[in-house]
């Protein structure tokens, strides 16, 4: 159970639920997606669609062009901001978009993954994750002396800054956003960082780092529980990390004493500190997961999973920044399924990825598929849905959303994500592309003989599609053992 379960808790899942998945499905489909709780509740306390575009709203550059990865040709994109000068990009030489790129891997002989990866306005990728750890150990991974990191690669790939978070117990981080002038950044830690103490376990810290990464405010916070942070998101002061508290154990024994529960924890900034506001949980008796946040003015959206009870399935729930419920949508009945991430339409919509074992979309291709659905954030009515996938399992682990409304998912397929696809063997990264109406225009799988698992794709404000996570080969350059951490770029066919 040691090989995706650190990423994505498929094969937890799968190990913890024997039944047949579709047979919990429900004939009043999966596409309720206003549930009686909404109960109308609307106070509407932001629109998100001033939730992080700058004025980029409705750019149709290459919006449908099948073959368009994102070349050198789209550089003199209107809608295009990132130009240069903002951010002080070494590389720059002419068009920020006319930028040549390598691969990159990395790692040592022990395990090494990239947990997430955002780009800057000037093209600078900024990367999330451990080294050093050990997965294939404990319920728990990494373990060992992993330490977590915070990296810069430069617009052709090229090795930038990067800040280390090393006690002298396990850590990680697990995700970052962009802000003003530097970062936010989540991650976990079995150890204790100078005026903390660890709280049991693992506990999650959540740090601010400037534009070059010194890092000038750290904060860890956690219970006797492991807590798993998933992803960050910030909207001014507050500063939102959904993830789960995983399975506990408690130390000594070797009984599990929970199962995992979705945990969704909000910070509030101030000069003086960074503050715990208000946490959420949810814990059926089964395994519970969350996935993705996404802050917006007022408030946040948080996804994730459960695979039990009432309400099992996929899920997304907003909230207001004062911890005010304001809906729920259950994406589909079925406790297998997930969902993986969140992102805004241009137009403001929230779009919700994830996988199913059922039919979603007009067609399913067997197996888990992808699927997209299309919200409105207001009131959670669903508005739109499509599915994609190959005849085996394809299981989603990130969706970026471009200026033209394009949709980027990437994950793992254990088959061919198209029939013209090659597989490589055990899981292999693969990325699609849909036009905002939800038409597939791209696909890209990459793989090595083993594990091959993104943790996000990111579009650039050229186009320029990366994916990054982890590789147990050769994916992106020279295999230095076990799990090593890869950027590519992404060629669409
Ligand atoms: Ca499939
Ligand atoms: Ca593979
Ligand atoms: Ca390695």
């Amino acid at each position: 159970m040691t090989r995706i379960a650190f990423v994505s808790p498929l094969f937890l899942l799968l190990a913890c639920s024997g039944g047949d998945p579709a047979s919990s499905d429900r004939p009043d489909s999966g596409a309720d997606a206003a549930l009686p709780e909404d109960g109308g509740v609307v106070p509407d306390a932001g629109h998100p669609e001033d939730g992080g575009e700058p004025g980029d709203a409705g750019e149709s550059v290459d919006a449908g062009k099948p073959d368009d990865a994102g070349l050198p040709e789209d550089g003199g994109e209107p809608g295009d901001a990132g130009l240069p000068a903002d951010g002080g990009d070494p590389t720059d030489a002419g068009s920020p978009c006319d930028v040549a790129w390598t691969d990159v891997q990395f790692g040592g002989a022990l395990d090494d993954e990239i947990t997430d990866l955002r780009i800057g306005d000037d093209g600078t990728l900024y990367l999330t994750g451990y080294e050093g750890g050990l997965t294939g150990v404990t319920n728990i991974e990494p373990t060992g002396d992993a330490l977590g990191f915070v990296r810069a690669l430069h617009p052709d790939g090229s090795a930038g800054w990067k800040t280390t978070f090393d006690t002298t117990g396990t850590d990680t981080v697990e995700s970052l956003a962009l802000v003003p002038g530097g970062f936010r950044i989540a991650g976990r830690t079995t150890g204790a960082f100078p005026n903390h103490t660890n709280q049991g376990q693992q506990d999650t810290f959540v740090a601010a780092l400037d534009a070059v990464g010194t890092v000038t405010r750290i904060v860890q916070t956690g219970s006797v529980k492991p807590q798993h942070p998933r992803r960050i998101s910030t909207f001014g002061e507050f500063l939102y990390v959904g993830g789960q508290d995983d399975d506990y154990v408690p130390t000594n024994t070797n009984y599990v004493e929970s199962w995992s529960d979705t945990t969704l924890a909000a910070f509030e900034e101030h000069a003086d500190g960074t503050v715990r506001a208000w946490d959420w949980a949810l814990g059926s008796a089964g395994t519970d997961f969350g996935t993705s946040v996404l802050a917006v003015p007022g408030g946040v959206f948080l996804s994730g999973m459960s695979d039990s009870g009432a309400q099992r399935g996929p899920f997304v729930r907003r909230f207001s920044s004062d911890a005010d419920f304001l809906w729920g949508a259950r994406l589909t009945q079925v406790a297998l399924d997930a969902a993986a991430d969140l992102a805004l339409t241009p137009g403001g919509d929230l779009l919700v990825a994830g996988s199913t074992l059922t039919q979603v979309g007009a067609v399913s291709y067997g197996e888990m598929d992808a699927f997209v659905m299309r919200i409105d954030p207001v009131s959670g009515t669903l508005l739109a849905k499509w599915q994609a996938g190959g005849p085996d399992t394809d299981w989603v682990t990130g969706m970026d959303v471009d200026a033209a409304g394009n949709v980027y998912l990437t994950g793992v397929t254990w088959g061919k994500i198209d029939p013209d696809a090659t597989f490589h063997g055990d899981e292999d990264a693969f990325v699609l592309r849909f036009d905002a109406s939800g038409q597939r225009t791209g696909w890209w799988q990459e793989g090595t003989p083993g594990l091959d698992t993104p943790s996000a794709v990111r579009v650039d404000r050229c186009g320029r599609v990366f994916v990054a996570g982890y590789t147990e080969g050769p994916l992106a350059g020279a295999h230095e053992g076990r799990r090593d951490a890869f950027v590519r770029r992404v060629t669409f066919r």
